[in-house]
């Protein structure tokens, strides 16, 4: 969260952009190592159930989740382990979850990307295909009724999304009720194996705001300079009272769409092609030319970042899966309701 980035060190804002810009990367880092981990843990079978990457998606990611200030609400997707990590979920949840943890904020319940604390406004996410916006609607109108004032709340999708029923009804319930919704479609040109010539025909998913009555911009996903920028100004113009604020990105998923897909149907040209840039390698190289980081200190995070990792999933791995004898079924977030349950 950017607040937190921030208020960690009041400086003049160029210094306060270097800061930003540098949490950021951190945060890009740990999310790619994070998932370079899910994919070895599933290569050697420790992982039930699919794992799903954000490679090339760190940067837009990221920028939504340090954009946002503690009370807001987040809706993030598979692709958005650099995002969760940037809004405040651990290492620890993250692996967790995936290891089936009953620690894990889905007490081992839900695997892989179904995980979220929505008391905290981090909500699990219920299917990748547009459904997360209208809850993030409904989130939003509930502190209206509240006369909660000041917070906005972001969904991510990706382009496939944007041909659902889904995404037209809660963009334009968002619109009409002018809510302070914050919607990221990250256009990675290919919805599984679906490529955009079979997606859509406009010639931008920028035009379907225009039919909403929603605020557009278009950003390179692949520079973190730009998104922080573009997104940084969106989630702001929300927060204002702007109503609901659409961005698109172009980029490329540099993976399968899981890791158990090959992703041999991607156009090979595209890897070639600005939109196959690594936005990893273009934040860190950015971060070298402006001396904002030696290569050695670089080298050193990666090595911090590595041990994180390994002994979170080694402490992880000692933990106990959930008891089917013991478990509570009622739903975690709403079990303090049931009748005669006092946990929380
Ligand atoms: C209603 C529904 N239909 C199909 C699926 C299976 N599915 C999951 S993700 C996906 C493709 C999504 O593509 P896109 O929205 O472009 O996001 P990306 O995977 O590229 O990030 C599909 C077909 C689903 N989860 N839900």
């Amino acid at each position: 969260m950017l607040q937190t980035v921030l208020d960690a060190s009041p400086r003049t804002d160029a210094a306060a952009a270097q800061d930003v810009h540098v949490a950021a990367y951190r945060f890009m880092l740990l999310a790619r190592l994070l998932d370079d981990k899910f994919a070895a843990l599933y290569r050697a079978g420790k992982i039930h159930g699919g794992v799903f990457l954000g490679r090339g998606q760190e940067a837009l990611s990221v920028s939504v989740g340090i954009s946002l200030k503690k009370g807001d609400v987040f809706a993030p997707l598979i692709r958005d382990a650099a995002g969760r990590l940037a809004f405040g979920e651990t290492v620890l949840d993250a692996v967790r979850t995936y290891l089936g943890s009953s620690l894990g904020p889905m007490r081992g319940r839900d695997g892989n990307v179904h995980r979220g604390k929505p008391q905290e406004g981090y909500l699990p996410m219920v299917s990748h295909l547009g459904a997360m916006i209208s809850v993030v609607n409904g989130v939003l109108f509930a502190r209206r009724y509240k006369k909660i004032s000041g917070t906005v709340g972001a969904a991510c999708v990706g382009e496939g999304a944007t041909s659902t029923g889904a995404f037209h009804e809660a963009l334009n319930q968002a619109g009409v009720e002018k809510l302070p919704l914050i919607l990221i479609v990250a256009n990675n040109q290919y919805a599984y194996s679906t490529p955009t010539h079979f997606q859509f025909a406009c010639d931008s998913l920028a035009d379907k705001a225009a039919g909403y009555g929603v605020e557009v911009q278009t950003v390179d996903g692949t520079d973190l300079g730009a998104c922080l920028k573009v997104v940084g100004e969106a989630v702001a113009r929300a927060r204002r009272g702007g109503g609901p604020q659409l961005v698109v990105a172009e980029l490329l998923r540099l993976c399968g769409h899981g890791e158990h897909d090959p992703n041999d149907y991607i156009d090979p040209k595209l890897w070639e092609s600005p939109l196959g840039r690594d936005c990893l390698k273009v934040a860190e190289e950015y971060l070298l030319r402006q001396k904002w980081m030696a290569p050695s200190r670089v080298a050193i995070l990666r090595n911090e970042i590595i041990r994180e990792i390994e002994e979170a999933v080694a402490q992880v791995q000692r933990e106990p899966a959930p008891d089917p004898f013991v478990e509570q079924w009622h739903s975690i977030a709403t079990g303090h309701l049931n009748e005669g349950n006092e946990e929380r």
